[in-house]
């Protein structure tokens, strides 16, 4: 079968109901994201949806979140600014395969959350930043206090291409550093360069990761349900009005 590597034709075939005969499993081990919509009579609750993925995973907090605006907070999640394209697991977690939200309250304007394929990404990159990222590492570090899983151990280090669990192909596994948001959640280097090289090529992932044939912003209605599989797309979220309600209840599985 011809692979869609369009994040446009992607987020068009990767969408189904809700219903409890959905084809989501289907979908979501196809395309790696899948969003479903809440038509028909009777909606799958988040929780039996996820249940045939995996295990719910603790990201310290315990396993399931409400991700809304809060007072006080230094973690980016809770605030209304853009978050730059990251996986999950690397800093706040120890794995995670799969994550899904489902939108209780949908922004006004904005709050996109940002999905990126690696199949996408990988067509478009040029060929010179796929073979600089397949000889570096990258080392993480949160910059959100006594919220996310602690790292004994020290910092991790990544390898930024790893391989696709479902198809055997690359797949992109980085954090994008964003020094010009000083309240941006975790910090990212790579290792062995100096911060202006570090951060050139992070602004050339950016770059490569904003081409519409390369991201889907979802614009979020109620009750509509996005999965994730988080070894094998990128995700972020663009920012929206501070006086706009957005709320997500989130599940992940490993
Ligand atoms: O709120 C969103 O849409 C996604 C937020 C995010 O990037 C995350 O939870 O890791």
């Amino acid at each position: 079968m011809h692979e869609i590597t369009d994040m446009r034709e992607l987020a068009a075939a990767a969408r189904c109901d809700r219903g409890p005969s959905s084809p989501y499993l289907e979908k979501l081990e196809r395309h790696g994201f899948v969003v479903m919509e809440p038509e028909g009579p009777e909606q799958m609750p988040l929780e039996d949806i996820m249940a045939p993925l995996g295990d719910p995973a603790s990201y310290r907090f315990g396993t399931q979140l409400i991700q809304e605006q809060r007072a006080d907070t230094d973690n980016s999640q809770f605030r209304t600014g853009a978050i730059p394209m990251h996986v999950d697991a690397h800093l706040n977690a120890n794995a995670v395969s799969y994550m899904g939200w489902e939108c209780l309250e949908a922004p006004y304007e904005g709050g996109e959350t940002l999905i990126a394929s690696s199949a996408a990404f990988f067509a478009a990159a040029p060929d010179d930043l796929v073979g600089t990222l397949r000889g570096i590492e990258i080392e993480y570090w949160s910059r959100v206090s006594g919220f996310y899983a602690e790292r004994p151990g020290g910092n991790p280090v990544v390898a930024p291409i790893q391989v696709d669990p479902v198809t055997g192909a690359d797949a992109l596994c980085v954090g994008v550093d964003f020094p010009a948001d000083p309240s941006r959640n975790f910090g990212a280097a790579v290792v062995g360069y100096g911060k202006e090289r570090s951060l050139e090529l992070f602004e050339r992932l950016a770059q490569v990761l904003s081409r519409p044939e390369v991201v889907y912003a979802h614009r979020w209605r109620a009750g509509q349900v996005l999965l994730m599989d988080n070894r094998r797309v990128l995700h972020g979220r663009a920012a929206y009005p501070a006086d706009s309600p957005r709320k997500l209840r989130r599940i992940s599985v490993s």
